[in-house]
């Protein structure tokens, strides 16, 4: 088991414009109520709130009709990828209370920046029901939620956001897990370009074990660092209802739970978002403590300790 006390600092990300409906901005308050700091002190890491991003709307970039809210997500982006690169590289973990899930086109983007600077692979864990590969030529709903990972693979250039010769994420060393909704122009991108799914058929099939053995085994191969970004809606609706994009036959508590654990166990992880949050659409907190019970797990909490095994 790794126990590390970690210097972890959370990033508020009160975001919601890039996911067409209101409500994930109040995320970052959700998590802390239900415990966040706490619960990781407890565990006996240092954190550090840093408290939330509220930056100007970014008056350089256009109105893009199909990239909606471009100048508030922009915006969002270019201060929390100067604000994760910062952390990581003062050796701290930067834990990502979001806010929608435009928001990873900026966290990635900063860890892609750190782990250039540090010579090592960044590796990227998409916890989500959805691939989130469009860019604005292939969205059908424009909302920029959908697009994060297009864009942090260079696909996706949306507008200037971020300078084009940044440090991208080589969309082989992108691992999406739990994927159940699927556009027809992401499944043909995502082939394409060797983005690695396991769907929730696979889950089924291998279990969550076995598929995590894979990457993390890989992962270590490589000497990576691995980012990982949970998507509320990865979890059965059943399981974490305040989300605005639920799409039935999620992960169940139990394989979000090992998923945490196993990540924990081996020491690889380096930063985290949890995004999509709407605590507009939660039943009285539920949702939100259950996102704090699974990071507990990724950061050390456990039923009974293990010996170590290999990944
Ligand atoms: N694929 C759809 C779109 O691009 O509009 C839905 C995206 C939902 C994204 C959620 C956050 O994971
Ligand atoms: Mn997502
Ligand atoms: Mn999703
Ligand atoms: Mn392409």
């Amino acid at each position: 088991m790794n126990t590390q006390p970690t210097s972890i600092t959370l990033i508020g990300v009160p975001l919601e414009e890039g996911s067409g409906r209101r409500g994930a901005a109040m995320g970052p308050t959700a998590l802390r109520i239900a415990g966040v700091e706490t619960t990781l002190t407890e565990l006996g890491h240092r954190v550090t709130d840093s408290g939330d991003l509220h930056p100007e709307p970014a008056s350089d970039l256009p109105e893009h009709p199909k990239a909606h809210h471009l100048k508030i997500v922009g915006a969002f982006t270019r201060a929390l990828e100067e604000r994760v690169h910062d952390v990581a590289i003062k050796g701290g973990f930067p834990l990502i209370l979001g806010g929608d899930h435009s928001l990873s086109m900026g966290s990635v983007s900063g860890m892609a920046r750190y782990a250039a600077a540090v010579g090592r692979p960044l590796f990227v864990l998409w916890l989500d029901a959805h691939s989130d590969f469009n860019s604005p030529a292939t969205s059908p709903s424009g909302n920029i939620h959908g697009m994060p990972v297009a864009f942090f693979c260079g696909q996706a250039e949306i507008a200037g956001i971020l300078p084009t010769d940044r440090p991208l994420v080589d969309p082989r060393h992108v691992y999406q897990v739990g994927i159940r909704s699927v556009d027809p122009h992401e499944r043909v991108e995502i082939h394409q370009h060797g983005v690695n799914v396991f769907d929730m058929r696979s889950i089924d099939e291998q279990g969550v074990a076995s598929i995590m053995r894979d990457i993390l085994t890989t992962v270590i191969n490589a000497n990576g660092l691995l980012h990982v970004s949970f998507d509320v809606d990865f979890l059965d609706p059943d399981v974490a209802p305040g989300v605005g994009t639920t799409v039935p036959g999620g992960a169940t508590f139990r394989e979000a739970h090992l998923v945490m654990e196993m990540l924990s166990d081996s020491g690889l992880v380096s930063s985290l978002d949890l995004v999509e949050l709407n605590p507009f659409l939660d039943d009285r907190g539920k949702s939100a403590r259950v996102l704090v019970e699974l990071t507990a797990s990724l950061f050390g909490r456990r039923i009974f300790d293990r010996p170590t095994r290999a990944a």
